[in-house]
């Protein structure tokens, strides 16, 4: 497959939140078929959604990759594994998290799968993705809404 060009949400609210963005920037410069390249400045934001939650750092990385989309999703999911991020049944979503990977965009493509959405269908409404994906391509449009 060609290189495509990706962006990746990073957010942390739980523990050493930047130690947790550090070493998922470190396992995904070690990834092989990912190449990371810009990271933005990290934010310190108000937790969005439902309940009682500690302050979140965000950031967004751009990043060259060889992988698949679901390849590359897979490799995301074990790094959250591999930084302490639970996922058992009785954890529930939108908790707290040590990381969180999301993946924005791939390219131009548009993916609906029941467990991949891409672009992710949070990225227009939400300035903590907003403003750093801005900081790194503010010239980007949005693949599906045009904006
Ligand atoms: N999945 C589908 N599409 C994608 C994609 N594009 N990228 C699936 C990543 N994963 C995707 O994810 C659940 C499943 O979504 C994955 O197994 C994958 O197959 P998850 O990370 O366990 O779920 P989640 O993060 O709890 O839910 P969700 O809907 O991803 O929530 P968000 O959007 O991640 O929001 N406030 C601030 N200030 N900063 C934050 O970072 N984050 C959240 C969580 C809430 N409030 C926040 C922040
Ligand atoms: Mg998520």
């Amino acid at each position: 497959m060609s290189l495509q060009v990706a962006y990746m949400a990073l957010g942390s609210n739980l523990g050493d939140r930047d130690v947790h963005l550090e070493f998922a920037l470190r396992a995904l410069v070690d990834l092989d078929g990912v190449e990371p390249r810009v990271c933005s400045p990290v934010y310190e934001t108000d937790p969005v959604g439902p309940g009682e939650q500690p302050p979140y750092l965000n950031a967004v990385l751009s990043l060259e990759t060889s992988l698949v989309p679901a390849a590359l999703l897979e490799a995301m999911l074990d790094i959250e594994e591999r930084a302490g991020r639970s996922r058992r049944p009785d954890v529930p979503r939108w908790s707290s998290r040590s990381l969180d990977l999301d993946l924005l965009l791939f390219g131009d493509r548009t993916i609906d799968e029941p467990d991949l959405k891409v672009p992710h269908p949070g990225l227009a409404e939400r300035a903590f993705v907003l403003v750093p994906l801005a900081d790194l391509a503010p010239d980007l449009v949005h693949p599906v809404l045009g904006q």
